[in-house]
């Protein structure tokens, strides 16, 4: 196909590298898992074998790209964290998107039934990607203390809400008992998923004062 008529058509792909001497970060996370999570039985709040399937298909992730320094995950996202000089694929978006994400997705699919041996894949999953740069090491720090915070929040309020229905009460019931009733600004030492852990205590409805 060298030099036919149609090879102009190439000037229509943009150059979509990334800038250089910045942290890459790619984040997939599962498309539609909570409709794919119940479909497949997983156990609530966390179920152990998703969670070591994930891992597992990190790991793959990790050995195909080896200019990942460390990926973190959780629920049904995992960040990939590449070297600020990484060179792979000269950095461009579009390759390092695609070709994370699709490495993961198939190992998901590969490794599936390793992890579920007695669960049989319904209909295969999907996860979508993006890829951004951050500038310092201190934005660096922060995304990855933010995806922490946002795990720790999200097991804390999750695990008190099924521990309470696994208990017998109504979600709604649940809900209302796990509630913040703090109005801005009034509880400064406490974080809404803090507030879940006193609500287990059953000492009835937990109100925060100053
Ligand atoms: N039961 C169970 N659910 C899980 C587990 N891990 C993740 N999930 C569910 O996966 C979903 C992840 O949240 P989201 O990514 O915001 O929801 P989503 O349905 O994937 O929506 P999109 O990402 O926007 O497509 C939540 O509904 C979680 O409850 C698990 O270990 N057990
Ligand atoms: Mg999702």
């Amino acid at each position: 196909m060298a030099n036919s008529a149609y090879e102009y058509v190439r000037n229509f792909e943009q150059n979509d590298s990334l800038l250089p001497a910045t942290w890459l970060v790619v984040r997939i996370d599962g498309q539609g898992f909570t409709k794919f999570t119940a479909k497949h039985g997983f156990t609530k709040p966390n179920d152990i074998r998703a969670l070591r399937l994930m891992n597992r298909c990190a790991k793959e992730v990790m050995e195909c790209m080896t200019e990942i320094v460390i990926s973190y995950g959780q629920s049904d996202e995992y960040s990939f964290v590449f070297s600020k000089d990484a060179k792979a694929y000269d950095r461009r978006a579009s390759k390092l998107n695609t070709l994370l994400v699709s490495r993961f997705t198939s190992a998901y699919v590969f490794y599936w039934s390793e992890f579920f041996p007695d669960t049989k894949l319904q209909f295969p999953p999907a996860f979508d990607s993006r890829v951004v740069q951050y500038p310092s090491d201190r934005i660096m720090r922060d995304y990855l203390c933010w995806r922490q915070v946002d795990c720790h929040i999200n097991n804390m309020y999750n695990t008190c809400f099924w521990t309470l229905v696994k208990g017998g009460m109504s979600n709604k019931d649940a809900m209302n008992r796990l509630e913040v009733r703090c109005q801005k600004g009034s509880c400064p030492r406490f974080w809404p998923g803090d507030i879940a852990i006193c609500a287990t205590t059953a000492a009835g409805p937990f109100v925060p004062s100053n």
